[in-house]
Formats: structure tokens, sequence, C-alpha cells
């Protein structure tokens, strides 16, 4: 009985600790499909039901060997596991980080296209929210300042302000503790810095410059933007977005380029500090990356 009893009591604290790294929204677990934290059966049928090509809860978790696809194998490996049955498991997580630190970013384009000169397009530039938050202009002619107010702009909420100054070739904006919080997850994001934009035939702008970004999860990094050509409609349609994460940042990423071209799913190559590299498709209307095939 006082074995039984322990037995029960580390089980117990096993749960609880199980709990706490999901509630915590902790690292994740190789194999837990639907995110509770724990492996159970459930997790391997989901595996399954993603190898068989059909609806399932799948993420990262699923590819228990980490070779980049969800096979029989990986379903099999799991409900072993489930089973308390000794497995390997070498799932590869650098999806979720490398959206951790993506997705929370390209919310800037709309913020963006919300000043005025940036899109000529009267629906985009007219300032409004897709919420009850505000987008106040002062100023006009050679120079503004944009405020952003608990503003939704697709996936996100910006707050902060954006200075702009008409130059001779086109607009410098200057962007001061803008800061970004995406809807669903919650990760937010300051930028601060100056970014140039200059006319391109039609409606499409150019757009180069360096941002210092802080975000509370992964310290502070730069997003450089690389002759990004933002279209008409807000898309950016060429050029690169450079994420550098230095050795200060935390995680295993030390660089992330997104190459937009006009790709309905640009490429983006992951750099992890080991050097080396993976392959995501970014996913325009998510704001998502996923693993290459
Ligand atoms: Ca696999």
């Amino acid at each position: 009985m006082a074995l039984q009893a322990m037995r029960n009591l580390a089980l117990q604290a096993l749960l609880a600790a199980a709990l706490a790294g999901s509630a915590a929204g902790g690292a994740a677990v190789c194999g837990d499909a639907t995110g509770d934290g724990a492996v159970t059966v459930t997790d391997g049928v989901q595996a399954l039901r993603a190898a068989a090509g059909l609806s399932t809860t799948c993420d990262d978790g699923c590819d228990f060997d980490g070779n980049g696809t969800i096979t029989v194998s990986d379903g099999v490996n799991i409900l072993r596991k489930a089973a308390g049955i000794s497995v390997v498991d070498a799932c590869d997580f650098t999806g979720a980080e490398a959206n951790g630190v993506v997705s929370p970013a390209l919310p800037v384009f709309g913020a963006l296209t919300k000043v005025p000169g940036v899109s000529s397009q009267a629906s985009l530039a007219a300032g409004t929210c897709d919420n009850d938050g505000t987008i106040t202009t002062v100023g006009a002619g050679s120079s503004s300042i944009i405020t952003f107010s608990d503003c939704r702009l697709g996936n996100a909420i910006v707050d902060g302000t954006i200075g702009r100054v008409v130059l001779g070739s086109g607009l410098a904006l200057g962007l001061d503790a803008l800061k970004l919080r995406r809807v669903r997850g919650g990760e937010t994001l300051t930028l601060n810095g100056t970014l140039g934009v200059g006319d391109m035939q039609g409606a499409a702008k150019l757009i180069d410059g360096t941002l210092e970004a802080d975000s509370p999860q992964r310290g502070a990094f730069t997003i450089a933007f690389e002759h990004i050509v933002l279209a008409g409609d807000g898309a950016a349609r060429q050029g690169s977005l450079i994420f550098d994460l230095p050795a200060t940042a935390a995680g295993s990423i030390a660089r992330i380029q997104i190459d937009f071209a006009n790709a309905e799913r640009p490429p983006a190559i992951v750099t992890l500090r080991t050097q080396r590299i993976v392959r995501f498709l970014l996913d325009r209307n998510t704001g998502l990356l996923h693993r290459a095939a």
C-alpha cells in the first residue's frame, strides 16, 4: 500500500509539472499533438491522421524524428511514448520559434500603409482600424505624425507613432516605439528606427531601412528592409526582410530571411546558431511560416 501511495504521489507530481509547463506556454513537448503538455494515445492518433492526410491538430510536435514530414512511423513512435515505452524523440521546434519572431513583426506593413503617401489606395490610406481603435494624423504637407491607439490591423493591435517627413525623392518614416501585439498568441514587438520610402511605377513603393526590434520573449534584434516593393494593396511583392538575432537574443535562431518576390508563398530561410539552415514558406494570409517540403 505504501509503495502504491508513493507511486500515486509521484504521478500527481509529474502531472502537476506537465500542467504547469503547458499553462505557462512553456517548452513544446515532442509528440504532443493536442498542445496539452502530455503525450497520450490521442496524440498518436492525431499524428497518424496527419500521416494519412486527414485533418489534424499536429504541428512540429508530431514530427517525432524531426525529418521534416509526419509519417506513420512518427505516429507509431508517439503511441509508444504514450505507452511508456522508451523511444528517442528528435522533434524540431524551429518552426514555432521562427514564427515567434516573424509573425508579430509582419503587421508593420499594415501600419505603414496607413501613413499618407505610402499607400495610394484611399481605402488603405484612410485612417481606420478594424476595431474601435484610432489613427490620428497631426500636421500635413511636408511633415506629420501618425498616432495609433489600440488599433487593430489584421492580425495585430498597433500602438505608438510614426513620424513622416517628405524628402525630395520620397518619404522618411520614423517609427517611435511602435508596438505590435499579435491578437492570437499575444506576442508583442516594439519597433524603433527610420525607413525610407521611394516611389515606383504605379501605386507601388520601395522601402529600405533597418529597425531596432525589442520583444519580451527574444530581447533586442534588428529587422532590415532591403528594397521591399510594397504594392498598392499593401502586400510586399519584392525584396527581402531580414531578421538578425544577436547572440544576446534568446533562442536558437541567428537569422531569418524572407524573400518576397511575387510568390503567393514567399520562401523564408532560417539560419540557426549552429549554422544549420531550415527552409520555410510564408503563408501571406495567416502570416505564419510552414516547413518547405
Ligand atoms: Ca517524421
